[in-house]
């Protein structure tokens, strides 16, 4: 196999580089398992100050986890034993490696320059510093393929400013640079042309002496400019007004009753989604918003997670998405009115496999 992860050291500076280009750099549980086996070295190594993370080729950062394989082992184990081995260790390993990234004491950093969805998102926010370029394109778009927004998406989500989490995390809406910037989703807008030569620079800083924390930050402060307009602040009153609700049925009536462009747009938009993840979706929000740590958060997702292998709109939303590509799934059930709250907390119940653990 052609390796799908490079990791490299320069002086006190460690690279992980996404090397899967055609598959936009998407995660699989090799490249997950690799991952946080070198974070733990580098974490305990003294002579590694900072680690950036980057996606190879100018489309990607990383387009999420590969759900395709997930998919695909699944699909062809189906002897009526239900989820595979890989649809549990997948999650399972993925979430711990993004409690990881929380923790890590060093500058994390995270070139967005290019397509950043899901698993992509979970190997990039949770850690100090996330530069967007021109080239950003963010979304957490999990529920248009039967998931929801996990890898911490339950964590941050519902931290973001207003209902602007809810908002991203039901409909999957795409962020560019000036949109992520504005929210707190990216903490530095560099053009992609200024960031040739940022590790060179950053080794050098951080070989220069200065404490690498400051030395990230000097360099940073050095390339970044202002990012520009926020495209969603003239539809924060909308999203703020229509999103705060505790129903996605509410939540839809409320977006009716706005009579906007904008709002009758996004009605559409969640009315495309599967039923079942708008609503364990919103619940997660909700949760999420009153939770005091990361991990607790991350043993929700993981039991959604499980739940969701074991459902069918995974499978059909993989299909109609990645495989199929005809944008049409048949979710079960069809409507949100037909998802009940047994369902829902049904999909928050520890899986019979055994629950999520920190380390
Ligand atoms: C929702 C998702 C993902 C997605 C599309 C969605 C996701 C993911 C990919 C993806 C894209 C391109 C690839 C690939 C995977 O698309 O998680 O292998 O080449 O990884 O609507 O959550």
């Amino acid at each position: 196999m052609t390796e799908e992860i490079r990791f490299s050291t320069a002086g006190g500076l460690a690279t992980v580089e996404l090397a899967r280009p055609k598959a936009l750099n998407a995660l699989t549980y090799p490249m997950v398992q690799q991952m946080a086996d070198k974070l733990e070295a580098w974490e305990h190594d003294d002579a590694i100050g900072a680690v950036v993370i980057k996606g190879e080729g100018e489309r990607a950062f990383c387009a999420g986890g590969d759900v395709r394989a997930v998919w695909k082992s699944v699909m062809e184990d189906m002897d009526g034993k239900g989820p595979s081995e890989l649809s549990k260790v997948f999650f399972f390993d993925e979430y711990r490696l993004n409690h990881q990234i929380h923790a890590f004491s060093k500058p994390f950093v995270a070139l967005l320059d290019g397509v950043t969805m899901g698993g992509g998102v979970g190997v990039s926010i949770h850690g100090s510093h996330r530069i967007a370029t021109e080239r950003l394109m963010f979304a957490m778009p999990e529920t248009g393929i039967g998931l929801f927004p996990d890898v911490g998406g339950g964590w941050f989500l519902p931290r973001l400013p207003g209902e602007t989490g809810t908002y991203l995390a039901l409909t999957g809406a795409r962020l560019d640079a000036a949109g992520a910037c504005a929210l707190g989703i990216s903490t530095h807008f560099v053009p992609s042309s200024r960031l040739e030569g940022f590790e060179a620079q950053l080794a050098t800083a951080i070989a220069g002496g200065s404490p690498a924390r400051a030395a990230v930050n000097d360099v940073l402060e050095r390339l970044a400019e202002p990012a520009g307009e926020d495209p969603l602040t003239p539809h924060r009153g909308t999203i703020d007004t229509c999103f705060k609700a505790n129903s996605v049925e509410e939540v839809l009536d409320a977006l009716a009753a706005d009579g906007s462009d904008f709002a009758r747009e996004t009605r559409d938009t969640l009315l495309a989604k599967s039923p079942t993840s708008l609503k364990i979706s919103l619940e997660l929000m909700r949760r999420g918003r009153e939770a005091s740590n990361l991990a607790d958060v991350l043993l929700l997702e993981y039991r959604l997670s499980q739940a969701c292998m074991a459902g069918h709109d995974y499978y059909e939303g993989i299909r109609a998405v990645l495989i199929d590509k005809d944008h049409a799934p048949k979710w079960r059930p069809a409507t949100v009115a037909e998802v009940g709250r047994d369902i829902v907390a049904a999909h928050f119940s520890a899986p019979a496999s055994g629950d999520w653990s920190l380390a």
